[in-house]
Order: C-alpha cells, then sequence, then structure tokens
C-alpha cells in the first residue's frame, strides 16, 4: 500500500514534461492489452487467412504454419481456408489427438490477438491457445501455457511447472490411470497452477488478446481482461511457438504475434 501511495504521489508531482521524458511512449491503460502490445510491442507474426490451403498434410495453411497431427490423417482436412477464414475441424478421434496448429513466436514478454469464432457445428465446442517450447528439458512436448476457452469456463494454465512437468506428470498419471482421487498435496499444488472463470460462450466473433508478462499470464476478450493468474512457468523465457489445441470446430479469421521483450 505504501508503494502504492509512493509512486501516485510521484506520479501527481511529476511534471508531464518529467513524464514524457521518462518514459516516451504513450500510456497504456492496464486494462487494454492489445494497446499495451502496440504501445509496447513489435509486431512479429500477422496472418489473415486470405488464401487458398494447399492440400491437407502438416504445412497446408500456408505462411508458416504447421500442424502436429494433420499428417496422422492425410485423407481428412481439418484446416480449411475459406473467404479469409481458417476453418479449423479437427479429426479428434481418427488423429487420436485434438488438432494442433502452431506458428513460431519467439518472446519473453508478448503475446496473442486472435480474431476468432465458435461457429456452433459441434456440440462442446472449445479453444486451447498458448505457448510451446520444445527445446527445454523437462516439459511434455514443450507445452508451457494455455488459455481455455469452453463450456463450462476460461482457464488459464501453467503447464510448465504444473501437470506438463516431467516429475509431476508422472507422479499423476498412475491416478489418472486408476481414475483414483489425487493425494492432497499433489491437488494443493496443480490448484494454484491455474485459475477459471465463468463466461458465456456464444457464435459470435471475439478479439482475444493472450499476453504474458513476466508470470502472469492475462486473457482479454473484445478489448477487457477476464482472466489473469500468477505462475512461475508464465515467466519462461522462450515462448518458441505460438499453438492452437482445437478438440472440435473453431473459427479463426486473424492472428497477430506481438513481441514486448
Ligand atoms: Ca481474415
Amino acid at each position: 500500500m505504501k508503494t502504492f501511495l509512493t509512486f501516485g504521489l510521484a506520479l501527481l508531482l511529476a511534471s508531464p514534461a518529467a513524464l514524457r521524458a521518462a518514459d516516451s511512449k504513450p500510456p497504456v491503460s492496464s486494462a487494454d492489452d492489445a494497446a499495451w502490445l502496440r504501445a509496447r510491442g513489435t509486431l512479429i507474426f500477422h496472418d489473415a487467412f486470405e488464401r487458398e490451403e494447399d492440400g491437407n498434410l502438416a504445412k497446408a495453411i500456408g505462411n508458416g504454419w504447421n500442424s502436429a497431427t494433420a499428417d496422422r490423417v492425410p485423407q481428412i482436412k481439418m484446416a480449411d481456408l475459406d473467404g479469409g477464414i481458417l476453418k479449423i475441424a479437427s479429426a479428434s478421434k481418427e488423429a487420436g489427438h485434438s488438432a494442433h496448429i502452431h506458428h513460431e513466436a519467439g518472446f519473453t514478454d508478448g503475446g496473442a490477438v486472435v480474431r476468432f469464432k465458435f461457429p456452433g457445428l459441434n456440440k462442446g465446442e472449445s479453444l486451447q491457445l498458448g505457448f510451446v517450447d520444445r527445446d527445454t528439458p523437462g516439459i511434455h512436448a514443450g507445452h508451457l501455457c494455455y488459455a481455455n476457452l469452453a463450456p463450462g469456463g476460461l482457464t488459464l494454465m501453467d503447464w510448465k511447472t504444473g501437470v506438463m512437468n516431467l516429475e509431476i506428470r508422472q507422479r499423476r498419471q498412475p491416478y489418472l490411470d486408476r481414475k483414483e482421487k489425487l493425494p492432497a498435496d499433489l491437488d494443493a499444488l496443480l490448484k494454484t497452477k491455474q485459475i477459471s472463470v465463468p463466461w458465456k460462450q456464444d457464435t459470435e466473433w471475439h478479439e482475444l488478446v493472450l499476453v504474458t508478462e513476466g508470470d502472469e499470464m492475462r486473457l482479454s476478450l473484445d478489448g477487457k481482461i477476464v482472466a489473469r493468474h500468477r505462475s512461475a512457468g508464465f515467466a519462461h523465457p522462450m515462448k518458441r511457438w505460438f499453438s492452437f489445441l482445437v478438440p472440435n470446430t473453431v473459427w479463426i479469421d486473424d492472428v497477430k504475434i506481438w513481441k514486448v521483450k
């Protein structure tokens, strides 16, 4: 509180010129992470999907996108570029995995701005998106951290120091296999790694912003922060890939990736 008051007082006392000299970039409301990315970040990737896909395989989407699951089911089209929209329809059952579509990112602090909608073609449509680093050992498949948008709620998850940490995963898996309750200490630890908030899912277009800044991850929808959580894994120094994990259907109109640091 004292720090906050001192900081507030310093702001009140500082002249506008002094404030400009201290930071030549425009002030940013902490309530709008898209503005934070534009003001403090560099745009390192943009895709509006204004083209046709090239077949069904891993690189069919083009522009540097890759799919970790497409080649498992080469006869099925999981990514359709149609009218400037990436329409994802995962063959999760046939491929044995949700569609995993990813692109190079490469930042410590930064994030992605995504225009998306659930088309309402399937029950239980959901979208998981976040960051992966397969070059760091000790993390299953390099899964670092994700936001999940599902009918049951919005969830922010630190998987690096949570369920995808290899030691934790090894300890947890037998309980999952036996469908048993986790030991209390493990359950309590994993609960600190994520946060869930309710939301009302619909079939409209929305702008989503997912950022990490230090050990905090924040999710905004349509210009407002709707979930934020702090956990050690969010501070991972290299968000190497930006990834979508889609269990059935979702449409993506536009993706921007910004690097702040
Ligand atoms: Ca588009």
